[in-house]
């Protein structure tokens, strides 16, 4: 488990050395291999964490353009970032890190939301405080990593602070 974090953590450091796309993708240049379509993120935003709770819940909204996978991420906010599904056993909602990553099937907007996969911030650095804005990275099996800015906020349903997210 330490060893596979500690890789996920290297893979992306890498990601995060490369230029962007558009900066080193020169026009018409017919031998520049093919780059793979960037996904699209949005309405970032996590939960704010209860008090001593050393772990959080985010969620966003992925598109990619053409089929991939959502095979981790990182944040300075905390240790790790796991992809989490909930899934019922016994009747009892538990959640579970989708280890395989979550499939993206080309065009259409995957949601992660409260109540169904959902991103899992470990070992949180510091609470996270209504108002304050967390840098979430994704990494794809195809596209390469974006960094989105998740604002923290109270989920729009009131009554649901027990939840586990
Ligand atoms: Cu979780």
């Amino acid at each position: 488990m330490k060893t596979k974090l500690a890789l996920a953590a290297i893979a992306v450091s890498l990601a995060a050395c490369n230029p962007p796309e558009q900066a080193k993708a020169p026009a018409g240049d017919a031998a520049a291999p093919v780059a793979a379509a960037a996904v699209t993120a949005t309405d970032a935003w996590c939960r704010p964490s209860p008090n001593g709770v050393n772990a959080g819940g985010c969620y966003v909204t992925l598109t990619a353009a053409t089929d991939d996978r959502l095979t981790g991420g990182s944040t300075p906010r905390a240790g790790s970032l796991q992809v989490h599904e909930m899934k019922t056993e016994n009747g009892m909602m538990k959640m579970a890190e989708l280890t395989a990553g979550l499939p993206l099937p080309a065009g259409q907007a995957v949601a992660l939301a409260p109540g169904g996969n959902h991103l899992m911030l470990i070992e949180l650095t510091a609470p996270l405080v209504a108002g304050e804005t967390v840098p979430l990275t994704f990494q794809f099996a195809s596209a390469p990593a974006i960094t989105v800015q998740a604002e923290v906020r109270q989920p729009a349903m009131a009554g649901m602070d027990h939840s586990a997210h």
